[in-house]
């Protein structure tokens, strides 16, 4: 495992040349934004115009792009078979190297022999891989916590403490370890683990996606953790929370986050009962929680779970709920949160509470006091960081699962229709450009080294400006 250092270089204007997308949101505080210039804001994936290459994925893709080491590392599912040896459903992870698109190598998950209720069939791997130092980390559709060379074998040598690995062909995962969170924390993940992974020190924050069984009345293992921390270079467990118990509303799909807070370093979570909480990073130790749900509010009409990221900027968590897509539209809200305070803090940590936005799973965007966040009915809000009042909402007309990602001076967002918008970022709407991808873009578009990275079900595009893609067709 080679040891690279993250050169990022700094024009004299503080614009960031070159950057890594090395996890789900970028940086541990989840907030999806970019400094990096220059990035295409038009783009045609029929004519190739702006596009440099094109890699093809699963037939469903959930997983986010990360982008790090020179590697591009997507969660799909098993239907785009790279090797007929392991053929059927399965997730899979694909590293694609990232000059080119070419695979360089993946790791493959057969489905759980407990069927849908722990393993959605095709739904693959939606963990979004965390890069760090030569290794990612990422969960698989088998609720393991995976830790992997981000090299694999091309380095001719079998890294980590796992040395007894079947396939070690240049295209297999090389392993460094392996916590299997249903063995060693009882977990009983509602139809898929997912959760994206994210690291302070020497330590990894996963959520373990216990819910609930078919029945969606019995949860199996109300003594199970919902948020554990895992030795990063041994995979041993260092602390675990359960503060949910029995109360999960249907399954654990929100991801942890992790930053400082009135100068206390915080892993951030929000639980299956709709609570958000916050712990001391290096303890455990619960410093908070704060209801999203109003009181009165009735699971599943008016209560929602919590599928989106929190997101952590100065001091404040900015989070939205919502629902698992399959349960359609309905009521949301939003919140900015004062998390400095201690102890159940729903009234007294409460900053602002935007109710116009609809049921949720998309991460907030933040940048020059503004906040972007979207919703499932297809409306993305812009609203003033401090007070939660509205400037502006745009109506996508279709689904957004995927999360805004401002990047410079523009918003980019996807649909379920595989539109992605650009908009002007500011307190004045204004859409710059609309682009069809062919098939619906769930996930986020992702900035890294000049090149934009957008998915849609089946497809990975490197966009870049200036660049022409040669389909095959277009050569004799
Ligand atoms: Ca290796
Ligand atoms: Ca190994």
């Amino acid at each position: 495992m080679k040891r690279f250092v993250l050169l990022i270089a700094v024009l004299a204007t503080g614009a960031t040349l070159s950057a890594d997308w090395p996890m789900w949101g970028g940086t541990p505080s989840r907030n999806m934004v970019s400094p990096l210039k220059g990035l295409p804001t038009t783009w045609d994936i029929k004519t190739g115009k702006n596009v440099k290459w094109v890699a093809e994925l699963g037939s469903q893709s959930y997983g986010n792009p990360t982008v790090a080491e020179g590697v591009v590392l997507i969660g799909t599912n098993n239907e785009a078979t790279k090797d007929p040896k392991q053929a059927g459903d399965r997730g899979v992870v694909m590293a694609f190297r990232e000059a080119t698109g070419e695979l360089m190598w993946q790791a493959t998950f057969e489905k759980l022999s407990s069927g849908r209720a722990n393993d959605w069939p095709f739904q693959g791997i939606a963990s979004s891989p965390l890069v760090m130092e030569g290794t990612a980390y990422f969960v698989s559709n088998r609720g393991q916590v995976m830790a992997v060379d981000v090299d694999g074998f091309h380095d001719k040598t079998n890294d980590g403490l796992v040395k007894d690995e079947k396939l070690t062909g240049l295209n297999d995962p090389d392993v460094i370890w392996i916590f299997d969170m249903m063995e060693e924390v009882g977990s009983f993940p509602h139809n898929l683990s997912n959760s994206s992974p994210v690291a302070y020190q020497n330590l990894l924050y996963v959520s373990t996606s216990n819910g609930q069984d078919e029945s969606h009345v019995n949860i199996p293992s109300p003594r199970a953790p919902a948020t554990i921390a895992l030795d990063r270079k041994t995979g041993k467990l260092v602390w675990e929370d359960n503060s949910v118990e029995d109360r999960i509303l249907h399954g654990q799909w929100s991801t942890p986050s992790v930053g400082e807070i009135g100068g206390v370093m915080q892993v951030v979570h929000a639980q299956g009962d709709g609570w958000v909480r916050g712990y001391e990073a290096l303890t455990g130790k619960k410093l908070w929680e704060f209801d999203t749900n109003p009181k009165a509010s009735v699971w599943p009409k008016t209560r929602n779970e919590v599928i989106s990221t929190p997101v952590i900027y100065e001091n404040v968590v900015y989070i939205s709920n919502g629902q698992d897509p399959e349960h359609g539209e309905g009521v949301g809200h939003a919140y900015a949160i004062d998390a400095t305070k201690r102890g159940d803090i729903t009234e007294s940590g409460r900053l602002w509470h935007f109710d116009k936005i609809r049921r949720s799973i998309s991460t907030a965007a933040i940048k020059d006091g503004l906040i972007y966040l979207a919703d499932f009915s297809g409306f993305l809000h812009c609203l003033d960081l401090k007070t939660g009042k509205p400037y502006w909402t745009h109506d996508m007309f279709a689904a957004i699962w995927g999360s805004p990602m401002i990047v410079d001076d523009k918003v980019y967002l996807g649909d379920e229709d595989g539109d992605v918008t650009v908009l002007q970022h500011g307190k004045e709407l204004k859409v710059v450009s609309e682009q069809n991808m062919g098939s619906s873009v769930y996930a986020t578009v992702v900035p890294a080294n000049g090149t934009l990275f957008v998915m849609n079900r089946n497809q990975l595009y490197a966009l870049v400006e200036g660049a022409t893609l040669k389909r095959p067709s277009q050569e004799h």
